[in-house]
């Protein structure tokens, strides 16, 4: 007898294999196993269209009782990557690319000795930009490589590797500075699409040379065509309705040895009006915190300042998206941010149907978060992250029900910050935002008189071009801008138009930050991080970075291995998280 899983694993090795080798050495690669290959013929048959992604599901939205049409790749192939090692030509007729759910950003392929991540940077009609990361994840280091796939579309420019094509493969191979990756490291290539995105490609062959030995080798990673991204639950139901098991994942509240018991915790009675409890207390129960300190914030000038008028510098992390990672909106979780320095959390809410926004759980996450900050007397911003809807106004209505909803719950906590579009880009300050900001402040503000955060064009990085142009008369109060930055990609430039924009007096507020690249992966830039923060604090600017969970990227602050939700110990944290908290102090 072999169980279900090991059926399935060897199953997807076998089409493997068949696509690779043909039937025959399909059949021996099965060999040493007592089930036939009309078993497990039989029973692929019988999984039926739903289970294994077979590219003509819708999107894998909701057709996927697993809320993961990716398979469990890391058990499937991974587990048996040794098998599904070949050696020889490639096929050029291998599947085709599934077609694209229309929000899945990451698609993940795990081979024998090596991952493939194919994310998508930016999409819009009539092309995209891509990334594609090799991660050495075999035991030597690799020093040449090669990297083939399907895709029915055209590409255009490409960089960080040479691009050849025949019909529709294309092969990738290293440039001179990125042939090598070390073991546990990665190479990153990416390019243009000429058309729309088609969909993430389904087999990738990698043919690469290992330290010490002349001969190449290659080996196959094979995805189901939503991929996703299995170490971060990418969108592939929708949030929140039941499907999503990343949804449901209870919060490791109790898990917390840190946390002092507070036996009042969670049961005082939370009606939003105000502070916990009704006391000028952040709760009846919480007697420190800096909230209770500090008060309501307030721009003032060009600073964040607090009820005394006094400068007040915004540290801590941001969620990453909240439909995703929710197990890491709990107090333990903020818990551990405030002792090693934080003030803040930001709580970020995709604003995309497929990618967050919803009134179900993710809202409860959004009522969650805000709970466990009040009780910590940290201060939280609700973010509405808007990123692939570009121009604010294509959220706008989703941002009316939105900002209406929590705005009236929460318009009269200290504690409260308004984000009001994370990210605009491809599209113009005075034309798109701005008209925006001026439709969803004076909505805010029937509920509440604390701070908004105003995106900026760029990806929140044109603040010198919002400086000549700033939000004047009922919409500036309390209202300062967005700045992001990455550090790894982020450099002089836009340190120096941050500069301008200060010179002209712009408040800003910096929601979004990490050392990586703006990708939020490849290589840590401690220098340049070191210049930014330094560059932030001497002008007063508060600073929160990207993001806390556990997903397998250089932006995370913890490790991948962190199995913890919340109290978190030093050796959970990723390099990048280790040299955040170290900017909190
Ligand atoms: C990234 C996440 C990544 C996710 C992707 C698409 O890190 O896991 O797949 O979004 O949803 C931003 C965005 C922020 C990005 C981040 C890193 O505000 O949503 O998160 N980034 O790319 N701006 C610049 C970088």
């Amino acid at each position: 007898m072999i169980s279900k899983q090991m059926k399935k694993s060897i199953c997807m090795l076998l089409v493997v294999a068949m696509c690779l080798t043909g039937c025959g050495d399909a059949a021996s690669a099965a060999g040493d196993d007592k089930t036939t290959l009309n078993d497990l013929v039989e029973w692929t048959n019988s999984l039926g269209s739903s289970d294994q992604g077979s590219g003509t599901t819708n999107g894998g939205v909701g057709s996927d009782n697993s809320g993961n049409s990716n398979i469990d790749k890391n058990s499937e192939i991974s587990d048996n990557g040794n098998k599904a090692q070949v050696k020889g030509e490639w096929n050029k007729n291998a599947r085709p690319a599934g077609k694209w759910d229309g929000t899945t950003k990451d698609n993940k392929s795990v081979g024998d000795g090596f991952e493939i991540l194919f994310s998508l940077q930016n999409t819009w009609e009539g092309g995209f930009t891509a990334n594609v990361s090799i991660k050495n994840t075999g035991s030597k280091k690799i020093t040449k490589w090669e990297l083939t796939f399907d895709y029915p579309g055209e590409f255009s420019d490409c960089w960080n590797a040479e691009k050849t094509q025949s019909g529709h493969t294309y092969t990738f191979k290293n440039v001179d500075w990125n042939g090598t990756i070390e073991v546990g490291q990665t190479a990153e290539f990416g390019f243009n699409g000429k058309s729309d995105f088609e969909g993430f490609p389904e087999t990738y062959q990698l043919v690469k040379t290992e330290d010490g030995s002349g001969n190449s080798e290659s080996a196959t990673a094979t995805s189901a065509p939503w991929g996703g991204d299995s170490s971060a639950p990418t969108q592939t139901s929708s949030p929140g309705t039941g499907n999503d098991p990343s949804a449901t994942v209870t919060p490791g509240t109790g898990n917390d040895p840190n946390v002092t018991a507070d036996p009042n915790a969670g049961t005082t009675p939370d009606d939003g009006s105000g502070d916990i409890g009704g006391s000028d207390d952040v709760s009846g129960n919480v007697v420190s915190g800096t909230v209770k300190k500090h008060g309501r914030l307030k721009v003032k000038g060009r600073y964040i300042v607090d009820k005394k008028g006094k400068k007040f510098l915004i540290k801590g992390p941001s969620t990453h998206g909240i439909a995703w990672f929710p197990e890491f909106v709990n107090k333990a979780a903020f818990n551990s941010c405030k002792k090693w320095g934080a003030n803040t959390v930001r709580l970020a809410c995709y604003s995309s149907e497929g990618e967050g926004y919803n009134t179900d759980s993710v809202w409860d996450t959004i009522d969650k978060g805000v709970k466990a900050a009040t009780e910590l007397g940290m201060y939280v911003i609700i973010d509405w992250h808007i990123l692939n809807e570009n121009k604010p106004m294509m959220s706008y209505d989703r941002a009316k029900v939105f900002f209406k909803h929590f705005a009236k719950k929460y318009g009269k906590r200290k504690n409260v910050i308004w984000e009001i579009c994370n990210e605009p880009n491809g599209c113009e300050w005075a034309a798109d935002i701005k008209p925006y900001a001026k439709k969803i402040i004076p909505l805010i503000r029937k509920y509440s008189q604390n701070i908004i955060v105003v995106g900026t064009p760029t990806w929140s990085q044109d603040v010198d071009v919002v400086a000549n142009d700033r939000l004047t008369g009922k919409y500036k109060k309390n209202v300062c801008y967005t700045l992001h930055f990455y550090a790894a990609t982020h450099k002089d430039d836009l340190r120096n138009r941050v500069k301008t924009a200060i010179g002209k007096g712009l408040p800003i507020l910096c929601t979004e930050f990490s050392i990586c690249e703006a990708s939020g992966a490849g290589t840590l830039d401690t220098s340049s991080g070191n210049a930014w923060i330094s560059l932030l604090r001497k002008n007063g600017i508060g600073y929160v970075s990207w993001s806390l969970c556990n997903k397998d990227e250089a932006a995370s602050l913890l490790l991948p291995s962190c199995q913890r939700t919340g109290g978190f110990k030093k050796s959970d944290l990723s390099p990048t998280g280790k040299w955040v908290i170290s900017k909190w102090k």
